[in-house]
């Protein structure tokens, strides 16, 4: 196995892997740009290196500044993480070719899923059932399959994903006019502009599949997560299982058998999650093929009982998968919020800076996936999420439960964070049922007074009871309380329940 590992990347999943990497015995390298010199993951790991600026082209996007950390502090291997350098192939390769193992799937494997139409091509080919579209980015193919397969469908980008450069088109004498938009838009982004066309399928599920295989050609798959909680693609709440498999079983083994059929025409190994869009009437749909370990791995972990960074590891090195399909059980119900340094009251606005209190959730079924401490000062440079609450329990009502209790334990001081959205949320009936699909929370966010403040006179009570019973431990609360404000509400509701 391998005795020291560098992790390309920062924040809570830098930490979450040098966690497994402590457990294993593997000593841990953590990198850092000028502004994360005193990120928790720098603290935490057992040596690291300095990359440069904070811009991340200089920093965690740059190839050739890791490799010379890998170097330098003479790793055996790599961890990418997600976002950053975890699907780029060119990473992967000069990884290999600089003679250290890159901890993911092989480099053709990420080039081929990277382009959508590639990626469609091997998952129908290998069997899995893919949206019915064009397979080339031209116009005139686009054209000719929409006139056949009929109005609405959905303009891609070919080397998008993740929801980038895509564009609902209602009516064909649309379709020229939005083609070309959407090619300036995806050659502006991608530096290709290159488009393709599917059918549209409306207001739909994302259910995603993990799976993991090894090199010596064994392959199985994890379950399923629910994750059609999302704004902007950008998801917001993740579980599993889904609440529609639950009411569907037979759905977790077509889903899965079809996400491992895609995953095996690739040439996979590692771990990987395969995105499909499924609706209510047991039909589903391969999206797109994610070539990492995803943020939302841990409601996987939870309700199978691995340690996905683990397995990644073992099976980097060279290992077997340790156990088959018919061993991998699934137990009770895992929900995970993102928690953003955003304000839900004010459209989302990123809200970095100085975190000046922290109270963090714990208690039984409780994990915390973080990337702050009190005094930690947030970049504005990188992604706004802080932190993962996921909580387990024997039922997704239990588990509902177990989240709101946790949430309420919860107060992060000196900057706004989403953490109001998810009471809403989570009393929502809706969401209880598990009656979801993609346009679940901009209809949700659409209901007026959704955030708003509790009634005067319990404000009012959470200011008195706040100075009563902290004010040694947080003086600020004094002053919140003098001038009640969204963030005492935000954090302190917990006191009145
Ligand atoms: C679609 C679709 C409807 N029809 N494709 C968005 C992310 C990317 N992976 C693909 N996405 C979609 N593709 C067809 N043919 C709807 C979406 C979609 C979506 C998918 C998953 C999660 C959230 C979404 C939000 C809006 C649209």
């Amino acid at each position: 196995m391998f005795q020291k590992v560098l992790i390309a990347n920062r924040g809570e999943i830098a930490l979450r892997i040098i966690r497994t990497l402590r457990e294993m015995g593997i000593r841990s390298v953590a990198v850092y740009s000028d502004v994360d010199r005193a990120a928790l993951h720098v603290r935490k790991a057992d040596e690291a290196a300095h990359l440069g600026p904070a811009p991340s082209r200089e920093s965690y996007l740059n190839i050739e500044r890791i490799l010379d950390a890998a170097r330098r502090h003479r790793v055996d291997a790599i961890h990418p993480g997600y976002g950053f350098l975890s699907e780029n192939a060119e990473f992967a390769q000069a990884c290999t070719d600089a003679g250290f193992v890159f901890i993911g799937p092989p480099a053709s494997a990420i080039a081929a899923m990277g382009s959508k139409t590639a990626a469609r091509r091997i998952a129908r080919d290998g069997g899995a059932p893919v949206v019915p579209g064009s397979e080339e980015g031209l116009l005139p193919a686009a054209a000719a399959f929409a006139q056949t397969a009929g109005y609405p469908v959905m303009l891609k980008a070919v080397a998008g994903g993740g929801g980038k450069g895509m564009r609902r088109v209602d009516r064909a004498e649309d379709l020229a006019s939005h083609f070309e938009a959407a090619s300036s838009e995806a050659l502006r982004a991608f530096g290709d502009g290159r488009v393709y066309v599917e059918k549209l399928v409306e207001n739909a599920r994302h259910i995603e599949i993990q799976i993991f295989g090894d090199r010596h050609g064994n392959m199985v798959h994890l379950g399923e997560r629910e994750c059609s909680v999302q704004r902007r693609h950008q998801k917001v709440i993740e579980e599993s299982p889904s609440p529609l498999v639950t009411l569907q079983p037979e759905l977790r083994n077509r889903m899965g058998e079809a996400a491992v059929l895609a995953a095996r025409a690739a040439g996979y190994f590692n771990a990987g999650t395969v995105e499909f869009l499924a609706d209510n009437d047991g039909n589903f749909y391969f999206l797109e093929m994610n070539t990492r370990l995803q943020v939302e791995h841990p409601v996987t972990e939870l309700v199978t009982g691995l340690d996905l960074v683990r397995l990644q590891l073992e099976i980097a090195d060279g290992g077997r998968l340790p156990f088959t399909q018919d061993q991998v059980a699934l137990r009770g119900a895992a929900i995970e919020c993102r928690i953003y340094a955003e304000d839900p009251a004010s459209n989302f606005m990123p809200s970095p800076g100085l975190i000046t209190q922290l109270a963090e959730p714990a208690g039984p079924g409780v994990r915390l996936d973080s990337g702050i401490y009190p005094g930690w000062n947030v970049p504005l440079e990188y992604d706004p999420m802080l932190a993962k609450l996921i909580v387990w329990a024997d039922t997704r009502e239990h588990a509902i439960e177990r989240m709101q209790r946790a949430l309420g334990e919860y107060h992060v001081g000196g900057i706004r964070t989403n953490i109001p959205l998810f009471d809403a949320i989570l009393r929502d009936p809706a969401f209880r049922t598990g009656d979801l699909h993609t346009g679940y929370l901009d209809a949700l966010l659409k209901r007026p007074g959704l955030l708003e403040l509790p009634p005067a006179p319990e404000l009012a009570a959470i200011a008195v009871a706040a100075i009563a019973t902290d004010t040694k431990r947080e003086p600020g609360l004094a002053e919140a309380a003098v001038t009640p404000s969204r963030w005492l509400s935000g954090g302190r509701e917990g006191l009145l329940r």
